[in-house]
Protein backbone atom coordinates (compact mmCIF):
# COMPACT_ATOMS: atom_id res chain seq x y z
CA UNK A 1 0.00 0.00 0.00
CA UNK A 2 1.19 3.46 -0.79
CA UNK A 3 -0.99 6.28 0.03
CA UNK A 4 -4.69 6.35 2.05
CA UNK A 5 -6.47 6.97 -1.54
CA UNK A 6 -5.73 6.40 -5.55
CA UNK A 7 -3.57 9.00 -6.81
CA UNK A 8 -4.13 8.30 -10.07
CA UNK A 9 -7.41 7.19 -12.54
CA UNK A 10 -5.99 8.24 -15.87
CA UNK A 11 -1.96 7.29 -14.96
CA UNK A 12 -1.80 3.37 -14.86
CA UNK A 13 -0.48 2.29 -11.81
CA UNK A 14 0.89 -1.08 -10.51
CA UNK A 15 2.37 -1.08 -7.13
CA UNK A 16 5.60 -3.73 -7.35
CA UNK A 17 4.66 -5.50 -3.90
CA UNK A 18 1.61 -8.00 -5.33
CA UNK A 19 4.29 -10.25 -5.86
CA UNK A 20 7.66 -11.62 -4.19
CA UNK A 21 10.92 -10.43 -5.10
CA UNK A 22 14.31 -12.75 -4.93
CA UNK A 23 16.98 -11.74 -2.42
CA UNK A 24 20.26 -12.54 -1.78
CA UNK A 25 23.10 -10.90 -0.06
CA UNK A 26 26.11 -9.55 -1.81
CA UNK A 27 29.18 -10.63 -0.29
CA UNK A 28 31.75 -11.29 -2.57
CA UNK A 29 31.69 -15.09 -1.64
CA UNK A 30 30.55 -17.77 -3.97
CA UNK A 31 27.27 -17.77 -5.13
CA UNK A 32 24.92 -17.04 -1.68
CA UNK A 33 21.28 -18.17 -1.74
CA UNK A 34 18.66 -16.35 -2.99
CA UNK A 35 15.60 -16.67 -0.95
CA UNK A 36 11.95 -15.22 -1.90
CA UNK A 37 10.79 -12.23 -0.22
CA UNK A 38 7.85 -9.60 0.12
CA UNK A 39 8.90 -5.55 -0.39
CA UNK A 40 8.81 -3.84 1.17
CA UNK A 41 10.92 -5.38 4.23
CA UNK A 42 14.05 -5.27 6.01
CA UNK A 43 16.65 -7.60 5.74
CA UNK A 44 17.06 -7.97 9.71
CA UNK A 45 13.81 -10.08 9.72
CA UNK A 46 14.79 -12.50 7.69
CA UNK A 47 16.52 -15.95 9.51
CA UNK A 48 19.82 -15.50 9.44
CA UNK A 49 19.66 -11.97 8.64
CA UNK A 50 19.19 -10.00 11.94
CA UNK A 51 22.51 -8.34 12.49
CA UNK A 52 23.76 -8.29 8.53
CA UNK A 53 25.57 -5.11 7.67
CA UNK A 54 26.35 -4.72 3.83
CA UNK A 55 25.05 -5.45 0.45
CA UNK A 56 22.02 -7.08 -0.49
CA UNK A 57 20.54 -8.20 -4.27
CA UNK A 58 16.70 -8.05 -4.81
CA UNK A 59 15.41 -8.63 -8.23
CA UNK A 60 12.50 -8.66 -9.59
CA UNK A 61 10.80 -8.69 -13.14
CA UNK A 62 7.99 -6.66 -14.58
CA UNK A 63 6.05 -6.51 -18.14
CA UNK A 64 5.59 -2.51 -19.43
CA UNK A 65 6.74 -1.17 -22.36
CA UNK A 66 6.89 3.08 -23.33
CA UNK A 67 7.39 5.49 -21.24
CA UNK A 68 7.64 4.29 -17.21
CA UNK A 69 8.71 5.27 -14.20
CA UNK A 70 9.47 3.22 -11.08
CA UNK A 71 9.35 5.25 -7.81
CA UNK A 72 10.78 4.00 -4.97
CA UNK A 73 9.26 5.53 -1.41
CA UNK A 74 12.00 4.55 0.60
CA UNK A 75 15.14 1.81 0.21
CA UNK A 76 17.38 1.53 3.46
CA UNK A 77 19.89 3.53 2.82
CA UNK A 78 21.60 3.40 -0.49
CA UNK A 79 20.10 2.34 -3.69
CA UNK A 80 21.56 1.14 -7.16
CA UNK A 81 18.79 0.50 -9.43
CA UNK A 82 18.73 -1.63 -12.62
CA UNK A 83 16.76 -2.52 -15.22
CA UNK A 84 18.28 -5.29 -17.65
CA UNK A 85 21.42 -4.79 -16.11
CA UNK A 86 21.37 -0.72 -17.20
CA UNK A 87 21.72 1.58 -13.99
CA UNK A 88 18.96 3.56 -14.16
CA UNK A 89 18.92 5.54 -10.57
CA UNK A 90 21.17 5.45 -7.58
CA UNK A 91 19.98 7.00 -4.13
CA UNK A 92 21.20 7.89 -0.42
CA UNK A 93 18.97 8.09 2.22
CA UNK A 94 16.34 5.40 4.00
CA UNK A 95 13.86 8.08 4.15
CA UNK A 96 12.73 10.00 1.22
CA UNK A 97 11.26 8.76 -2.09
CA UNK A 98 13.35 8.56 -5.55
CA UNK A 99 12.47 7.57 -9.14
CA UNK A 100 13.99 5.96 -12.43
CA UNK A 101 12.12 7.44 -15.72
CA UNK A 102 13.17 5.05 -18.51
CA UNK A 103 11.74 6.48 -22.00
CA UNK A 104 10.83 4.28 -24.93
CA UNK A 105 11.11 1.02 -23.29
CA UNK A 106 10.82 -2.03 -25.51
CA UNK A 107 7.36 -3.29 -24.41
CA UNK A 108 7.80 -7.01 -22.60
CA UNK A 109 9.44 -8.37 -19.23
CA UNK A 110 11.75 -6.79 -18.08
CA UNK A 111 14.62 -7.52 -15.04
CA UNK A 112 14.61 -5.06 -12.15
CA UNK A 113 17.40 -5.20 -9.77
CA UNK A 114 18.16 -2.43 -7.23
CA UNK A 115 21.45 -2.91 -4.77
CA UNK A 116 20.94 -2.33 -1.26
CA UNK A 117 23.94 -0.94 1.19
CA UNK A 118 23.16 -0.59 4.51
CA UNK A 119 26.68 -0.43 5.49
CA UNK A 120 28.69 2.63 7.02
CA UNK A 121 31.26 4.44 5.75
CA UNK A 122 33.01 8.27 4.69
CA UNK A 123 30.15 8.08 2.06
CA UNK A 124 27.70 7.65 3.99
CA UNK A 125 27.27 10.72 6.70
CA UNK A 126 24.02 10.90 7.80
CA UNK A 127 23.46 7.10 8.36
CA UNK A 128 26.08 6.32 10.84
CA UNK A 129 26.38 4.22 13.68
CA UNK A 130 23.82 5.72 16.45
CA UNK A 131 21.23 5.72 18.85
CA UNK A 132 18.73 4.04 16.38
CA UNK A 133 19.14 1.37 13.69
CA UNK A 134 19.84 2.11 9.97
CA UNK A 135 18.15 -1.16 8.65
CA UNK A 136 18.70 -2.49 5.16
CA UNK A 137 16.40 -3.50 2.45
CA UNK A 138 13.64 -1.88 0.53
CA UNK A 139 11.94 -0.25 3.64
CA UNK A 140 8.71 0.89 1.96
CA UNK A 141 6.60 0.42 -1.45
CA UNK A 142 7.60 0.74 -5.12
CA UNK A 143 5.25 1.91 -7.95
CA UNK A 144 5.35 1.01 -11.43
CA UNK A 145 3.86 4.12 -13.78
CA UNK A 146 2.76 3.97 -17.49
CA UNK A 147 3.60 8.04 -18.68
CA UNK A 148 2.33 10.11 -21.63
CA UNK A 149 4.91 11.98 -22.78
CA UNK A 150 3.65 14.92 -20.93
CA UNK A 151 2.61 14.49 -17.47
CA UNK A 152 2.00 16.04 -13.78
CA UNK A 153 5.49 15.87 -12.31
CA UNK A 154 4.48 17.48 -8.67
CA UNK A 155 1.33 18.82 -7.40
CA UNK A 156 1.30 21.85 -4.33
CA UNK A 157 -1.71 23.23 -2.73
CA UNK A 158 -0.86 26.40 -0.11
CA UNK A 159 -4.14 27.08 1.78
CA UNK A 160 -3.81 30.81 2.59
CA UNK A 161 -6.21 32.71 5.19
CA UNK A 162 -7.07 36.12 4.06
CA UNK A 163 -9.48 38.57 5.52
CA UNK A 164 -11.60 36.08 6.96
CA UNK A 165 -11.58 33.71 4.12
CA UNK A 166 -9.58 30.82 2.40
CA UNK A 167 -7.65 30.89 -0.38
CA UNK A 168 -5.96 28.15 -2.44
CA UNK A 169 -2.58 28.52 -3.97
CA UNK A 170 -1.90 26.25 -6.71
CA UNK A 171 1.83 25.36 -8.31
CA UNK A 172 2.10 22.40 -10.56
CA UNK A 173 4.80 21.42 -13.18
CA UNK A 174 4.19 19.48 -16.26
CA UNK A 175 7.47 17.59 -17.04
CA UNK A 176 7.83 16.96 -21.11
CA UNK A 177 9.67 13.71 -21.85
CA UNK A 178 10.18 14.45 -25.57
CA UNK A 179 11.86 18.08 -27.14
CA UNK A 180 8.15 19.90 -26.75
CA UNK A 181 7.12 21.36 -23.89
CA UNK A 182 3.09 20.76 -23.04
CA UNK A 183 0.47 22.00 -24.75
CA UNK A 184 -3.25 21.40 -23.92
CA UNK A 185 -5.44 22.09 -21.09
CA UNK A 186 -5.40 21.75 -17.31
CA UNK A 187 -8.29 21.32 -15.01
CA UNK A 188 -7.83 21.40 -10.91
CA UNK A 189 -10.62 20.25 -9.08
CA UNK A 190 -11.46 20.09 -5.12
CA UNK A 191 -14.17 17.80 -3.38
CA UNK A 192 -14.63 17.79 0.03
CA UNK A 193 -15.98 13.65 0.15
CA UNK A 194 -17.07 11.16 -2.22
CA UNK A 195 -20.37 12.84 -1.73
CA UNK A 196 -19.76 16.27 -2.28
CA UNK A 197 -19.91 18.51 -5.61
CA UNK A 198 -16.98 19.09 -7.40
CA UNK A 199 -15.43 22.66 -7.35
CA UNK A 200 -13.44 23.59 -10.45
CA UNK A 201 -10.83 25.55 -8.88
CA UNK A 202 -8.28 26.16 -11.63
CA UNK A 203 -8.18 26.06 -15.21
CA UNK A 204 -5.23 26.80 -17.83
CA UNK A 205 -5.18 26.48 -21.76
CA UNK A 206 -1.50 26.64 -22.97
CA UNK A 207 -2.28 28.02 -26.19
CA UNK A 208 -3.39 31.15 -24.45
CA UNK A 209 -0.37 33.37 -24.36
CA UNK A 210 -1.14 35.50 -21.60
CA UNK A 211 -1.82 32.30 -19.31
CA UNK A 212 0.03 32.01 -16.01
CA UNK A 213 2.47 29.61 -17.34
CA UNK A 214 6.32 29.67 -16.51
CA UNK A 215 9.35 28.69 -17.35
CA UNK A 216 9.71 27.19 -20.40
CA UNK A 217 13.05 25.71 -19.27
CA UNK A 218 16.02 23.35 -21.10
CA UNK A 219 13.82 20.89 -19.78
CA UNK A 220 10.85 21.70 -21.36
CA UNK A 221 9.45 21.36 -17.75
CA UNK A 222 6.65 24.14 -17.03
CA UNK A 223 5.41 25.67 -14.19
CA UNK A 224 2.01 26.67 -13.68
CA UNK A 225 1.06 28.99 -10.61
CA UNK A 226 -2.53 30.05 -9.69
CA UNK A 227 -2.42 32.91 -7.82
CA UNK A 228 -4.94 33.25 -4.59
CA UNK A 229 -8.14 31.13 -5.83
CA UNK A 230 -11.17 32.05 -3.39
CA UNK A 231 -12.78 28.98 -1.52
CA UNK A 232 -15.76 29.98 -0.24
CA UNK A 233 -17.87 27.57 2.70
CA UNK A 234 -14.73 25.33 3.04
CA UNK A 235 -14.13 23.58 6.05
CA UNK A 236 -10.50 24.40 7.93
CA UNK A 237 -8.55 21.52 9.00
CA UNK A 238 -7.69 21.12 13.00
CA UNK A 239 -7.15 18.30 15.13
CA UNK A 240 -10.59 18.22 16.51
CA UNK A 241 -12.08 18.44 12.88
CA UNK A 242 -9.28 17.05 10.21
CA UNK A 243 -11.46 17.90 7.19
CA UNK A 244 -9.61 16.66 4.14
CA UNK A 245 -10.53 17.72 0.27
CA UNK A 246 -9.37 15.91 -2.73
CA UNK A 247 -7.19 17.81 -5.44
CA UNK A 248 -7.13 16.81 -8.26
CA UNK A 249 -5.13 17.55 -11.33
CA UNK A 250 -6.31 16.24 -14.88
CA UNK A 251 -4.04 16.89 -17.82
CA UNK A 252 -5.58 16.90 -21.44
CA UNK A 253 -3.58 17.58 -24.89
CA UNK A 254 -5.02 19.78 -27.50
CA UNK A 255 -7.65 17.34 -28.46
CA UNK A 256 -9.21 17.51 -25.42
CA UNK A 257 -8.26 14.10 -24.38
CA UNK A 258 -7.05 13.25 -20.75
CA UNK A 259 -3.65 12.01 -20.73
CA UNK A 260 -2.52 12.01 -17.25
CA UNK A 261 -3.40 13.22 -13.52
CA UNK A 262 -2.68 13.70 -10.23
CA UNK A 263 -4.96 13.63 -7.03
CA UNK A 264 -4.13 14.35 -3.22
CA UNK A 265 -5.31 15.50 -0.34
CA UNK A 266 -5.10 19.06 1.48
CA UNK A 267 -6.52 20.61 4.23
CA UNK A 268 -7.42 24.46 5.02
CA UNK A 269 -5.35 25.53 7.98
CA UNK A 270 -2.81 27.86 8.95
CA UNK A 271 0.50 27.98 10.92
CA UNK A 272 1.40 30.97 12.08
CA UNK A 273 3.73 32.11 14.87
CA UNK A 274 2.96 35.39 16.84
CA UNK A 275 5.36 36.54 19.22
CA UNK A 276 6.13 33.19 21.85
CA UNK A 277 3.04 31.86 20.29
CA UNK A 278 2.60 28.80 17.57
CA UNK A 279 -0.94 29.88 16.32
CA UNK A 280 -2.71 27.34 14.13
CA UNK A 281 -6.39 28.62 12.51
CA UNK A 282 -5.59 31.48 14.98
CA UNK A 283 -5.67 29.77 18.51
CA UNK A 284 -2.36 29.21 20.76
CA UNK A 285 -0.94 25.71 20.08
CA UNK A 286 -0.28 23.32 23.40
CA UNK A 287 1.61 20.21 22.09
CA UNK A 288 1.69 17.07 23.76
CA UNK A 289 2.89 14.60 21.66
CA UNK A 290 5.81 11.97 21.04
CA UNK A 291 9.40 11.59 19.56
CA UNK A 292 8.73 8.29 16.90
CA UNK A 293 11.32 6.00 15.39
CA UNK A 294 10.21 4.03 12.36
CA UNK A 295 11.22 0.58 14.22
CA UNK A 296 9.62 -2.27 15.23
CA UNK A 297 11.08 -5.98 16.03
CA UNK A 298 8.39 -7.44 13.48
CA UNK A 299 8.95 -5.07 10.97
CA UNK A 300 12.39 -3.32 11.06
CA UNK A 301 11.93 0.26 9.73
CA UNK A 302 8.97 -1.35 7.40
CA UNK A 303 6.29 -0.68 9.46
CA UNK A 304 2.69 -1.64 7.52
CA UNK A 305 0.06 0.48 7.59
CA UNK A 306 -1.81 -1.79 10.83
CA UNK A 307 1.30 -1.24 12.73
CA UNK A 308 1.76 2.24 12.45
CA UNK A 309 -1.84 2.92 12.86
CA UNK A 310 -1.60 0.95 16.31
CA UNK A 311 0.76 3.50 17.14
CA UNK A 312 -1.18 6.53 16.27
CA UNK A 313 -3.99 5.13 18.11
CA UNK A 314 -2.01 4.64 21.10
CA UNK A 315 -0.58 7.91 21.20
CA UNK A 316 -4.03 9.32 20.84
CA UNK A 317 -5.47 6.98 23.83
CA UNK A 318 -2.48 8.53 25.39
CA UNK A 319 -4.08 12.06 24.90
CA UNK A 320 -1.42 13.01 22.34
CA UNK A 321 -1.71 15.44 19.86
CA UNK A 322 1.55 15.24 18.03
CA UNK A 323 4.32 12.89 16.25
CA UNK A 324 7.96 13.90 16.05
CA UNK A 325 9.47 11.92 13.34
CA UNK A 326 12.69 11.99 15.13
CA UNK A 327 14.78 12.02 13.00
CA UNK A 328 14.04 11.66 9.65
CA UNK A 329 11.30 12.05 6.90
CA UNK A 330 9.06 9.29 7.71
CA UNK A 331 6.41 7.24 5.36
CA UNK A 332 3.24 8.80 3.28
CA UNK A 333 1.37 6.35 4.74
CA UNK A 334 2.14 7.79 8.22
CA UNK A 335 1.27 11.12 7.01
CA UNK A 336 -1.87 10.17 5.24
CA UNK A 337 -3.14 8.39 8.86
CA UNK A 338 -1.81 12.04 10.51
CA UNK A 339 -3.91 14.23 8.09
CA UNK A 340 -7.06 11.64 9.13
CA UNK A 341 -6.79 11.43 12.44
CA UNK A 342 -5.70 15.49 13.20
CA UNK A 343 -2.49 14.61 14.56
CA UNK A 344 0.13 17.66 14.30
CA UNK A 345 3.59 16.38 12.84
CA UNK A 346 6.54 17.96 13.10
CA UNK A 347 8.82 16.64 10.45
CA UNK A 348 12.38 16.68 10.04
CA UNK A 349 15.25 16.09 7.59
CA UNK A 350 17.65 13.22 8.42
CA UNK A 351 20.42 13.93 11.06
CA UNK A 352 20.85 12.96 14.92
CA UNK A 353 23.61 14.41 16.89
CA UNK A 354 26.50 14.57 14.21
CA UNK A 355 29.28 16.30 15.95
CA UNK A 356 31.04 19.50 14.11
CA UNK A 357 34.01 16.93 12.22
CA UNK A 358 30.85 14.80 11.05
CA UNK A 359 29.48 17.51 9.17
CA UNK A 360 32.34 18.49 7.71
CA UNK A 361 31.96 15.07 6.09
CA UNK A 362 32.59 15.95 2.47
CA UNK A 363 29.01 14.19 1.65
CA UNK A 364 26.77 16.07 4.51
CA UNK A 365 25.45 18.95 2.89
CA UNK A 366 24.60 17.54 -0.48
CA UNK A 367 22.77 14.84 1.87
CA UNK A 368 21.00 17.14 4.14
CA UNK A 369 19.97 18.99 1.20
CA UNK A 370 18.70 16.19 -1.45
CA UNK A 371 17.12 15.05 1.92
CA UNK A 372 15.14 18.71 2.26
CA UNK A 373 13.97 18.88 -1.35
CA UNK A 374 13.17 15.38 -1.37
CA UNK A 375 10.92 15.94 1.92
CA UNK A 376 9.19 18.84 1.00
CA UNK A 377 8.99 18.12 -2.64
CA UNK A 378 7.04 14.76 -1.40
CA UNK A 379 5.12 15.95 1.83
CA UNK A 380 4.57 19.66 1.09
CA UNK A 381 0.62 19.36 0.52
CA UNK A 382 0.19 17.04 4.55
CA UNK A 383 -2.10 19.86 6.77
CA UNK A 384 -0.84 17.55 9.48
CA UNK A 385 2.78 18.73 9.24
CA UNK A 386 2.72 21.88 10.71
CA UNK A 387 6.86 22.45 11.02
CA UNK A 388 9.80 21.92 9.36
CA UNK A 389 12.67 20.66 11.30
CA UNK A 390 16.22 19.93 10.77
CA UNK A 391 19.67 18.79 11.71
CA UNK A 392 18.70 17.45 15.63
CA UNK A 393 21.14 17.76 17.79
CA UNK A 394 24.23 18.84 15.75
CA UNK A 395 26.85 21.18 16.20
CA UNK A 396 24.52 24.36 16.93
CA UNK A 397 27.33 25.61 19.05
CA UNK A 398 30.06 26.27 16.48
CA UNK A 399 30.22 29.33 13.90
CA UNK A 400 30.63 26.35 10.96
CA UNK A 401 28.07 24.37 12.29
CA UNK A 402 25.63 27.44 12.25
CA UNK A 403 26.79 27.58 8.87
CA UNK A 404 25.20 24.47 7.94
CA UNK A 405 21.60 25.30 9.61
CA UNK A 406 21.51 28.84 8.08
CA UNK A 407 22.35 27.17 4.54
CA UNK A 408 19.31 24.53 5.22
CA UNK A 409 17.24 26.96 6.94
CA UNK A 410 17.41 29.60 3.80
CA UNK A 411 16.67 26.22 1.50
CA UNK A 412 13.43 25.23 3.57
CA UNK A 413 12.28 28.87 3.48
CA UNK A 414 12.62 28.71 0.02
CA UNK A 415 10.78 25.88 -1.11
CA UNK A 416 8.11 26.13 1.97
CA UNK A 417 7.40 29.74 3.21
CA UNK A 418 4.07 28.71 4.94
CA UNK A 419 5.77 26.77 7.44
CA UNK A 420 7.47 27.25 10.38
CA UNK A 421 11.06 25.55 11.00
CA UNK A 422 13.10 25.27 13.77
CA UNK A 423 15.99 22.54 14.99
CA UNK A 424 15.90 20.61 18.02
CA UNK A 425 19.03 22.11 20.18
CA UNK A 426 20.99 20.06 23.46
CA UNK A 427 23.47 22.70 23.44
CA UNK A 428 21.81 24.09 27.10
CA UNK A 429 23.28 27.53 27.50
CA UNK A 430 26.07 27.53 24.52
CA UNK A 431 24.04 27.39 21.20
CA UNK A 432 24.66 30.05 18.66
CA UNK A 433 21.70 29.63 16.17
CA UNK A 434 18.43 30.58 17.58
CA UNK A 435 18.57 33.65 15.15
CA UNK A 436 18.00 31.62 12.39
CA UNK A 437 14.56 29.77 13.84
CA UNK A 438 11.04 30.32 13.71
CA UNK A 439 10.87 28.34 16.95
CA UNK A 440 13.33 28.08 20.05
CA UNK A 441 13.30 24.12 21.12
CA UNK A 442 15.48 21.88 23.45
CA UNK A 443 16.21 18.57 24.29
CA UNK A 444 16.19 18.60 28.10
CA UNK A 445 16.61 15.56 30.54
CA UNK A 446 16.49 16.34 33.81
CA UNK A 447 16.05 13.91 36.06
CA UNK A 448 17.43 11.43 33.93
CA UNK A 449 20.82 12.36 32.84
CA UNK A 450 21.38 14.82 35.68
CA UNK A 451 19.46 15.05 38.79
CA UNK A 452 18.68 18.39 38.33
CA UNK A 453 14.88 19.95 39.57
CA UNK A 454 13.02 19.92 36.07
CA UNK A 455 11.20 23.29 37.10
CA UNK A 456 14.06 25.01 38.26
CA UNK A 457 16.34 23.62 35.32
CA UNK A 458 13.66 24.83 32.50
CA UNK A 459 13.17 28.38 33.95
CA UNK A 460 16.76 28.67 34.09
CA UNK A 461 17.21 27.84 30.68
CA UNK A 462 13.96 29.86 28.95
CA UNK A 463 15.56 32.95 30.90
CA UNK A 464 19.38 32.38 29.09
CA UNK A 465 17.49 31.81 25.57
CA UNK A 466 15.69 35.05 26.39
CA UNK A 467 19.19 36.88 26.52
CA UNK A 468 20.00 35.63 23.24
CA UNK A 469 18.19 36.14 19.86
CA UNK A 470 15.86 33.41 20.52
CA UNK A 471 14.16 36.17 22.92
CA UNK A 472 9.84 36.33 22.48
CA UNK A 473 10.13 33.21 20.01
CA UNK A 474 7.54 30.40 20.92
CA UNK A 475 9.54 27.61 23.32
CA UNK A 476 9.21 24.29 22.88
CA UNK A 477 10.56 21.07 24.84
CA UNK A 478 11.39 18.63 21.98
CA UNK A 479 12.35 15.63 24.29
CA UNK A 480 12.16 15.09 27.58
CA UNK A 481 12.01 11.45 29.46
CA UNK A 482 13.71 8.59 31.18
CA UNK A 483 14.51 5.00 30.48
CA UNK A 484 12.52 1.56 31.92
CA UNK A 485 13.17 -1.81 30.97
CA UNK A 486 9.78 -3.53 30.47
CA UNK A 487 8.86 -5.32 33.32
CA UNK A 488 11.76 -4.15 35.78
CA UNK A 489 10.09 -3.40 38.43
CA UNK A 490 11.45 -2.67 42.54
CA UNK A 491 10.08 -0.32 45.61
CA UNK A 492 13.76 1.23 45.24
CA UNK A 493 12.33 3.16 41.97
CA UNK A 494 16.03 3.47 40.75
CA UNK A 495 16.41 4.13 37.32
CA UNK A 496 15.68 2.03 34.25
CA UNK A 497 12.63 0.89 36.44
CA UNK A 498 9.46 1.18 35.46
CA UNK A 499 8.71 3.51 38.89
CA UNK A 500 11.29 5.61 37.92
CA UNK A 501 9.98 6.34 34.56
CA UNK A 502 6.59 7.00 36.23
CA UNK A 503 8.26 9.85 38.75
CA UNK A 504 10.47 11.14 36.80
CA UNK A 505 7.53 12.05 33.67
CA UNK A 506 5.35 13.15 36.08
CA UNK A 507 8.01 15.76 37.25
CA UNK A 508 8.70 16.60 33.50
CA UNK A 509 5.56 16.63 32.31
CA UNK A 510 3.68 18.63 35.00
CA UNK A 511 6.80 21.20 35.17
CA UNK A 512 6.47 21.69 31.49
CA UNK A 513 3.17 22.01 30.56
CA UNK A 514 2.42 24.35 33.59
CA UNK A 515 5.10 26.67 32.09
CA UNK A 516 3.47 29.88 31.04
CA UNK A 517 6.18 30.59 28.31
CA UNK A 518 6.68 27.34 26.94
CA UNK A 519 3.98 25.83 23.94
CA UNK A 520 4.60 21.86 24.68
CA UNK A 521 6.36 18.99 25.08
CA UNK A 522 7.54 15.56 23.06
CA UNK A 523 8.62 13.06 25.11
CA UNK A 524 11.06 11.23 24.51
CA UNK A 525 10.30 8.51 23.25
CA UNK A 526 7.28 6.85 22.27
CA UNK A 527 8.45 2.90 21.98
CA UNK A 528 11.97 1.28 22.39
CA UNK A 529 14.13 0.98 19.55
CA UNK A 530 16.93 -1.03 18.43
CA UNK A 531 19.87 1.25 18.36
CA UNK A 532 23.27 0.25 16.34
CA UNK A 533 26.14 -1.93 18.33
CA UNK A 534 28.68 1.19 19.13
CA UNK A 535 25.72 2.07 21.47
CA UNK A 536 25.87 -0.52 23.34
CA UNK A 537 27.38 0.61 26.92
CA UNK A 538 24.82 2.73 27.65
CA UNK A 539 21.73 1.11 26.13
CA UNK A 540 21.03 -2.28 27.63
CA UNK A 541 19.30 -4.89 25.13
CA UNK A 542 21.27 -2.39 22.92
CA UNK A 543 17.77 -0.44 22.59
CA UNK A 544 17.34 2.83 23.87
CA UNK A 545 14.63 2.18 26.60
CA UNK A 546 12.87 5.27 27.18
CA UNK A 547 10.00 4.81 25.21
CA UNK A 548 6.29 4.52 27.38
CA UNK A 549 5.81 1.37 25.85
CA UNK A 550 8.10 -1.28 25.10
CA UNK A 551 9.07 -2.29 21.10
CA UNK A 552 6.06 -4.58 21.72
CA UNK A 553 3.49 -1.69 22.56
CA UNK A 554 3.26 -3.22 25.65
CA UNK A 555 2.65 -0.44 28.18
CA UNK A 556 5.04 0.21 31.00
CA UNK A 557 3.71 1.87 34.18
CA UNK A 558 4.09 5.53 33.05
CA UNK A 559 1.63 5.02 30.13
CA UNK A 560 -1.27 5.55 32.57
CA UNK A 561 0.97 8.52 33.46
CA UNK A 562 1.51 10.19 30.76
CA UNK A 563 -1.92 9.59 29.93
CA UNK A 564 -3.28 11.22 32.68
CA UNK A 565 -1.38 14.51 32.41
CA UNK A 566 -1.87 14.80 28.25
CA UNK A 567 -5.48 14.04 28.96
CA UNK A 568 -6.04 16.71 31.13
CA UNK A 569 -4.74 19.73 28.86
CA UNK A 570 -6.23 20.76 25.90
CA UNK A 571 -4.78 21.30 22.46
CA UNK A 572 -5.21 24.80 22.57
CA UNK A 573 -3.57 27.42 25.58
CA UNK A 574 -5.47 30.30 26.73
C1 LIG B 1 18.90 12.81 22.30
C2 LIG B 1 18.53 12.37 20.89
C3 LIG B 1 17.61 11.17 20.85
C4 LIG B 1 18.00 10.13 21.90
C5 LIG B 1 17.95 10.79 23.29
C6 LIG B 1 18.35 9.82 24.40
O1 LIG B 1 18.10 13.85 22.74
O2 LIG B 1 17.91 13.41 20.15
O3 LIG B 1 17.71 10.61 19.55
O4 LIG B 1 19.30 9.69 21.63
O5 LIG B 1 18.91 11.83 23.31
O6 LIG B 1 17.72 8.77 24.50
O7 LIG B 1 19.27 10.16 25.13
Amino acid sequence: MIRLFEEHQVRKTTELSSSLWDFCPVTGETAAPVQKVTVPSCWETYPGFEAYRGQGLYERTFEAGGDVRLVFKGVSHTAKVSVDGTVVAEHYNAFTPFEAILTDLTPGVHKLSVLVDNSFSETSALHVENDYQSYGGISRGVVLEQLSKHYIKQMHFTPVYKDGSWYAQLEIVIASLDNEPWKGSVRISLKESDTAAETVLYTENSNVENGSKENVDATNEIVIKSGLIACENVKPWAPEHPTLYTLTAQLFDTDGAAIDDLTDRVGFREVKVQGKDILLNGRKLRIKGFCRHEDHPQFGCALPLSAIMQDLQLARDCGANSIRTSHYPNDELFLDLCDELGILVWEENHARGLSEAQMKNPNFERQCEDCIREMISAHYNHPSIYIWGILNECASDTEYGKSCYKTQFELIGSLDPSRPHSFSSCRFKTDICFDLVDIVSYNIYPKWYHNTPVADYLDDLYKWVQTTEGAGKPFLITEVGAGAIYGYRTPAKVKWSEEYQVQALEEQLNAILSYGDCSGVYIWQFCDVRVTNDWWSTRPRTMNNKGIVDEYRRPKLSYETVKHIFSSVDTYRD
